[in-house]
């Protein structure tokens, strides 16, 4: 099988051409460090099987951040057949030197000028054949994102591939890479023989937009102001299509799944029923809210104005020890914190890297959101419950700032880095799509994977030993239940609550599945019992725990293998079980003192 490799420096288009290419769905974003771990897919190129690999960005051979190494190591690992270089058409005098690098090192390579239609704009022109001349591989222009050039791009790599001989790994690629003098002074002559600037650029959208959205003292208001109706439109959208999704799984449930059990065991009835279809069912009818989430949050990510959260909150988070790219992973981890914390590996000072990772498993993640969506309808009024949630993402935050503030000292770090501001772009329709539909994926995969698992599980437990009442004190459930409530029962929380937020720990989807089971309800039903079965002191706390305590086991997994440490990452977790204590036991001892 041959192999490619798509090569460059961060947000030039790498994974836009990977998808075009190969159909897949990797993620795009406009943001320096979006990819930073190796994706690869095969397709049939002129006749070969070809895997192509999509590489983080990377700035430059020598770099050695963790995504960098990941390039270098692939580099020296794996034999390649060819390497197509992209890059920024509109930057090229910047990015033109890993070209030459690699043509130095006599891999056979093919430069792609992504994002010509943004060069064509800015009135730079590039004179493709004097550069492949002066070069020595062929070059195209291309927008991966529009398609412009793309065919001819696809067929010059398939006929490179077919006379191309696999090199094998490039043992010790750093020190062959002695050459940067030389390197310099070429790419400057190539620049000049082949590309031409116009005298003076003219003043872009970008610009006009950034003094804005960066001015000194609206920037941050406007910021927070668009988060703000992100969430609004989120919710004006989403409750209506949940709605939906719950009238539809009713629907299901009374015409054809009850019909067809209505002649098995009771207790099969009970378990596919009861525990797996309410369960996951509940569960499901928070996946519209979750994608729209996903893809608010694209649109946030793709237009660019992440950049200018991490621009504008850079001098705030260096008070914390941390920086703007920190932030940025905060925001991220709203939607998922395992990408997040993968994010991370952009920064190259470890005790950085680690103070940031500390922190992000505080953020407030699209499945806790379910859980904090789910209970404050059951127990706040409408008017209230945006409130409540609000609320509970400044908790968020003054978590992670007393983790930051905490352990800065332990974890200091003064990493110079210069934030790169990309050009706003639009994202396509197809990039949405891409996304929303990702994300749809995500949620059948976790549902497959732990959902389904973790409501059986807490069906059974509740329903055995045999023959005793569903749930009640002599099922294992409440054993399992009591067992902690020395532990719960100063925070106010239930038995019922503690084995749901004991699956919690595993993942956050599962606590109101759980309930579901534990209950034998759904849907409206459900948010009655609810309802009845606490206070809103009780609830609050019960959310306050479950924001807090930590976000799911795939988020301590990921801190494992990032860090690289057992201790850093059960540390992180002991903390977040201990403040989450504290938190949930001050607000419900205080609440309870002051008479609610
Ligand atoms: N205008 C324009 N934008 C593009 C083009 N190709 C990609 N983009 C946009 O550029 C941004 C970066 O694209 P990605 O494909 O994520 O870039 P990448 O090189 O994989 O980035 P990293 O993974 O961070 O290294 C996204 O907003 C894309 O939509 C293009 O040809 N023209
Ligand atoms: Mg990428």
């Amino acid at each position: 099988m041959k192999r490619l490799a798509l090569l460059g420096m961060p947000n030039t288009g790498k994974s836009t051409f990977f998808n075009r290419l190969t159909g897949a769905g990797a993620r795009v974003g406009n943001w320096p460090g979006v990819t930073v771990d190796l994706l690869g897919a095969k397709i049939l190129l002129g006749g070969h099987m070809v895997e192509v690999v999509d590489l983080p960005g990377l700035y430059d051979l020598h770099g050695f951040s963790e995504d960098e190494l990941v390039v270098r190591h692939f580099l020296e690992n794996n034999p390649v057949d060819l390497v197509a270089i992209i890059l920024n058409a509109s930057q090229i005098e910047h990015q033109i030197a890993i070209a030459l690098q690699f043509k130095l090192l006599g891999i056979p390579a093919i430069l792609l000028l992504n994002m010509s239609d943004e060069a064509e704009k800015l009135g730079i022109r590039i004179d493709i054949r004097r550069m492949s001349e002066s070069l020595g591989m062929p070059v195209m222009a291309l927008s991966a994102k529009y398609g412009k050039g793309f065919a001819e791009a696809r067929q010059a790599i398939t006929g490179m591939l077919e006379i191309s001989e696999q090199r094998p790994g490039l043992e010790d690629l750093k020190d062959k890479l002695a050459q940067d003098d030389l390197v310099e002074q070429q790419m400057q002559t190539i620049v000049s023989h082949s590309v031409q600037f116009p005298r003076q650029l003219p003043e872009s959208f970008t610009a006009r937009m950034d003094r804005l959205l960066l001015h000194p003292w609206l920037g941050l208001p406007i910021f927070f102001g668009v988060m703000f109706l992100l969430f609004q439109g989120i919710f004006l959208l989403g409750s209506p299509l949940q709605d939906a999704v719950e009238w539809l799984l009713g629907l299901i449930s009374q015409h054809a799944l009850e019909p067809l059990m209505s002649t098995s065991p009771g207790w099969l009835h009970g378990l596919l029923v009861d525990g797996i279809y309410n369960g996951v069912g509940t569960v499901a009818s928070f996946v519209p809210i979750i994608v729209l989430f996903f893809l608010f949050m694209a649109v946030i990510e793709d237009t660019g104005y992440l950049s200018r959260a991490a621009f504008l909150m850079d001098a705030l988070m260096s008070k914390l020890g941390l920086d703007g790219r920190s932030f940025v992973m905060l925001l991220m981890g709203f939607g998922c914190n395992v990408p997040a914390l993968m994010g991370t590996r952009v920064m190259r000072s470890r005790p950085l890297r680690l103070l940031t990772m500390m922190v992000i498993p505080f953020s407030l993640c699209s499945a806790r959101l379910q859980v904090f969506i789910f209970i404050t309808a059951a127990l706040f009024s409408a008017e209230h419950a945006p409130l409540v949630l609000f609320s509970l993402y400044l908790m968020s935050f003054a978590t992670a700032i007393l983790t930051a503030l905490l352990f800065k000292r332990k974890l200091a770090s003064q990493e110079p880095f210069v934030l790169e501001l990309p050009p706003y772009r639009l994202p396509t329709l197809m990039q949405l799509w891409l996304r929303g539909w990702q994300e749809v994926r995500h949620f059948l995969h976790r549902a497959s994977k732990f959902i389904i698992i973790g409501v059986v599980l807490v069906w059974a437990l509740t329903h055995l030993p045999p023959g005793v009442a569903e749930a009640s004190p002599q099922s294992y459930a409440a054993t399992l239940g009591n067992l902690f409530s020395p532990i719960l029962t100063p925070l106010g929380i239930d038995t019922q609550m503690t084995i749901a937020l004991l699956f919690g720990f595993v993942a956050k989807e599962i606590v109101i599945g759980a309930l579901a089971v534990i209950y034998g309800m759904e849907g409206d039903a459900l948010t009655h019992q609810i309802s009845i079965s606490m206070d809103w002191v009780q609830a609050y706390s019960f959310m306050l725990f479950t924001l807090i305590y930590t976000p799911c086991l795939s988020t301590i997994a990921t801190l494992r293998t990032e860090s690289h440490s057992n201790l850093y990452a059960w540390g992180t977790v002991a903390w977040s079980l201990g403040l989450a204590w504290v938190v949930s036991f001050v607000f419900y001892q205080c609440a309870r003192a002051l008479g609610y």
